[in-house]
């Protein structure tokens, strides 16, 4: 079963090139971590390409894991030094992806797990909501977060989401934590 980088998609309503298999799209803000998650779920050091410099990734990257389903790098919403046009052409993507893609089949949301919930957050919160697309909370950057203070940031990131806490799951890109319930997760969409 072959792992692998499909294709980069530029606007939504594009298929993708290759076997028919669900779509799981990884969201989240500008530098939560989406890169780095996807080469976690696949155990591949770098498929995906992470990145020092946030708002490297302008398209919908797809990769394909193996058999299993199509993996779907979204660019993140949030970046702060991308202009205002380009910003908010990002998040027509996002948003257009996120409605119209007919093939999603799962939405793995990252959200870091020292930051508090944006509003950028909460809108891509609602919009998952009303699509009703079966999602996955994960709190990613754990190894930032000592375990005494685990408690604390379920409650902040729950509190600004509007969300139970009990749902989240919890990985680090560094010292794999999560990954094999990530994993499980992630196949349990797929049924
Ligand atoms: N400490 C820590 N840093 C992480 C972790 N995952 C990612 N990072 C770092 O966070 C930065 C962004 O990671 P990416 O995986 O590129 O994040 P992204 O969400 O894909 O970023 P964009 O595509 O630019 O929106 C990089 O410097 C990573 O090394 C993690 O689990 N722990
Ligand atoms: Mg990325």
């Amino acid at each position: 079963m072959l792992t692998e980088y499909v294709s980069s998609l530029t606007r939504p309503e594009l298929p993708i090139a290759g076997p028919a298999l669900p779509e799981i799209a990884v969201v989240g803000r500008s530098n939560a971590g989406k890169s780095s998650l996807l080469n976690l779920l696949v155990g591949r050091r770098a498929l995906a390409r992470t990145s020092r410099t946030p708002g490297k990734t302008r398209a919908l990257n797809v990769y394909r894991w193996g058999d299993r389903c199509y993996l779907v790098d979204v660019p993140g919403y949030g970046w702060a030094r991308a202009g205002r046009r380009e910003r908010a052409a990002w998040r027509r993507l996002l948003e257009r992806y996120l409605a119209e893609r007919p093939t999603l089949a799962g939405v793995i949301w990252l959200l870091d797990i020292r930051r508090d919930p944006s509003p950028g957050d909460r809108a891509i919160g609602a919009r998952l909501a009303a699509r009703g697309v079966p999602t996955l909370v994960v709190l990613t950057k754990a190894d930032e977060v000592g375990r005494g203070r685990r408690a604390e940031r379920f409650a902040a990131v729950a509190d600004g989401l509007g969300m139970a806490q009990a749902g989240f799951l919890v990985t680090s890109a560094h010292t794999r934590e999560g990954a094999e319930e990530l994993r499980e997760a992630v196949l349990a969409f797929l049924g």
